[in-house]
């Protein structure tokens, strides 16, 4: 398919690694998609789903030990170590590639080679960025021809160019023990092996768009972040755009799909989605930050999506959708997930494979449910309802508000405003949230997530904040910084906010202060609204006084906070920019006063 030597030198060496029985070009065709799909099937990869209530859509299991993210084998290896950092886990470049090819030497033996060309954003567009990855897995190609812009073209616009990244993926045995998800960001390569779970074998996602590309764009001067993107229309037609940050399976997917409250609707507010994971930001030639989804897909948490959290996702996965880990509906040859509804199917085989009884079902206890917490769908931005126009403008969109969250139970307000660039991103760096089944091991244990990068910055994390603190002074017209807390609960452990669609409640302050539009209190770690100016307006049970609540800064366990954040400052190490010490130091003494 091309003649570009960088391309086909480097698919021969790692076709003499693994040694597949062929290798197979994906050009990007329906026809062939179609024959992978039927294939996939023949071999029980995928289960072909009702045709009339689920058109051409696809089920999934992974193995049992492969459903998440696996941070503690995701490995930068840069030739020097204090370049990954500390909060990386480190190889030297040359002892990685020698373990790595020990586990792919021949691993492709009886299987195929797919070469799959893939472009992170809009094909030939200045700010779009090519990677091919070779894969023995036609799930992880299917998933890349929804997820990324795949195919012929994309080989057409490199050329006979270089720059590409490179990426290897083999299942290999799926072996836990050999799980190694490698980044070689000074080679623009990506090497994982023995896994077929999503963030870790769609090297197009977290592994390129995120790790590769931070470190890019701390060269090039721009910002890879881990960020929804999306687009509030006012009654006017005026749309304005934020762009948020929230750890993973902490409510991206869902605040970048809203529909608004039904008073707001009637308004004429409405929500447009640009993205749900992954924003690129450069500064414009108009001095503001710009922001483009590099993916074309929404690789989206299952469980919690229903027609009232969120229609639009549910919608988006009604046709053409990948659905990973979720529960057969062997009656209606459907699927199901918790919270999808009250009506658990009767005769079911659960993510596992396994006959699934729904009568011993508890919503309390996870070895209960039928499909895995991190279950996922697959499916294109241009299937959602409320996709923006702007989706595929090469250009972007202007972010006026970034917003950091995460899922704290205590301590985090509702909502607050950050003073300036320099303090918001000290509000970043000091990101906590509960960790949720996206990443193997714990779930609901606090750490520090500064940006909801920590598992994502290609290379170290003092650098980073140095970077976000530099941007800044290259944004003449920089948008304002925010933090939100969704998930604030009471003493039964109940969320107090209702979120969802009402985070527009949220919103429409956010924006409203970054037009100067509305006031606000000084509080010791920034600006919260005035109880009365979220509208809460049709909302049940929600009263001014719950409003006060969810805004009060508790002093106490915020300086139990300073505490932790000066340990994991200490940790990220000595190149934390001297900048961000002293903002924390100012915090303590507003707390202490
Ligand atoms: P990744 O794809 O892992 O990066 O996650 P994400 O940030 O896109 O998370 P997503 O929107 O899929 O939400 C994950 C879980 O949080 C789902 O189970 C949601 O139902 C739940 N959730 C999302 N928004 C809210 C909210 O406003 N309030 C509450 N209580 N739960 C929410
Ligand atoms: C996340 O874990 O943040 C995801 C899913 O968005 S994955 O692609 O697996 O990383
Ligand atoms: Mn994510």
């Amino acid at each position: 398919m091309t003649n570009n030597m960088y391309v086909k030198n480097w698919i021969d060496e790692m076709a003499a690694l693994t040694q597949p029985d062929s290798i197979v070009w994906i050009d990007g065709s329906e026809e062939q998609a179609e024959a992978l799909r039927a294939e996939a099937v023949k071999t029980g990869e995928m289960i072909k789903l009702n045709e009339e209530k689920l058109p051409r859509c696809y089920l999934h299991r992974t193995a049992v030990n492969d459903v998440a993210r696996v941070e503690g084998r995701t490995f930068i290896c840069t030739t020097k170590k204090e370049d990954a950092g500390n909060i990386n886990n480190w190889m030297a470049p040359a002892e990685c590639y020698e373990k790595l090819s020990k586990l792919f030497r021949g691993s492709m033996k009886g299987r195929t080679m797919y070469v799959i060309p893939y472009s992170m954003g809009v094909v030939g567009s200045e700010f779009a960025k090519i990677g091919i990855e070779l894969t023995d897995s036609i799930y992880v190609v299917l998933n890349m021809l929804i997820m990324t812009r795949a195919g012929k073209e994309v080989i057409d616009a490199l050329g006979d160019s270089a720059d590409f990244v490179k990426g290897l993926h083999g299942k290999a045995d799926i072996d836990e023990e050999n799980r190694y998800i490698c980044h070689f960001p000074e080679d623009n390569t990506i090497w994982s092996v023995n896994s077929g779970y999503g963030g870790n074998v769609l090297l197009g996602k977290k592994c390129f768009a995120l790790r590769i590309a931070s470190y890019l764009g701390r060269k090039e001067g721009w910002m890879a972040e881990h960020m929804l993107i999306l687009g509030i229309q006012y009654p006017d037609g005026e749309i304005k755009y934020i762009s948020a940050a929230f750890p993973s399976a902490c409510g991206k997917t869902n605040l970048a799909m809203l529909i608004p409250p039904e008073f707001l609707q009637k308004k004429g507010y409405k929500v447009w989605c640009v993205g749900d994971d992954i924003a690129w930001l450069r500064v414009g030639a108009d001095g503001r930050l710009w922001a483009v989804n590099p993916e074309n897909g929404f690789f989206g948490v299952a469980p919690g999506t229903n027609d009232k959290s969120n229609p639009n996702a549910l919608a988006t996965t009604m046709h053409d959708t990948i659905f990973t880990n979720v529960v057969h509906d062997l009656d209606n040859n459907t699927v199901w997930w918790e919270g999808l509804n009250d009506n658990p199917p009767k005769n079911a085989i659960d993510w596992k494979g396994n006959p699934w009884d729904y009568t011993k079902y508890d919503k309390k206890d996870k070895s209960t449910c039928g499909a895995h917490p991190n279950s996922r769908f697959t499916a294109m931005a241009t299937n959602c309802p409320c996709i923006s126009s702007e989706f595929a403008n090469p250009a972007g969109v202007p972010i006026s508000a970034i917003v950091f969250g995460g899922r704290r139970a205590k301590t985090a307000p509702l909502v607050y405003q950050s003073k300036d660039w320099q303090n918001g991103t000290f509000v970043g760096s000091i990101m906590a949230s509960e960790t949720t089944a996206a990443a193997a091991g714990a779930v609901g244990v606090v750490r520090r997530d500064p940006m909801a990068m920590r598992p994502f910055v290609g290379y170290n994390m003092g650098d980073y904040f140095a970077h976000w603190l530099e941007m800044g002074k290259r944004i003449p017209n920089a948008p304002k910084i925010f933090n939100v807390n969704w998930f604030r609960t009471d003493d039964e452990g109940h969320f107090i906010w209702p979120g969802f669609g009402d985070n527009m409640r949220v919103l429409l302050w956010i924006l409203a202060r970054c037009e100067g539009k509305v006031d606000a209190v000084e509080t010791p770690i920034g600006f919260v609204p005035k109880a009365e100016d979220i509208d809460i307006e049709g909302l049940d049970g929600v009263t001014i006084d719950t409003i006060r609540e969810l805004l009060t800064v508790d002093k106490e366990s915020w300086l139990e906070d300073v505490a932790n954040i000066r340990e994991f400052y200490a940790m990220v190490g000595d190149r934390v920019p001297a900048e961000l010490y002293d903002e924390l130091a100012a915090l303590e003494a507003r707390l202490s006063k």
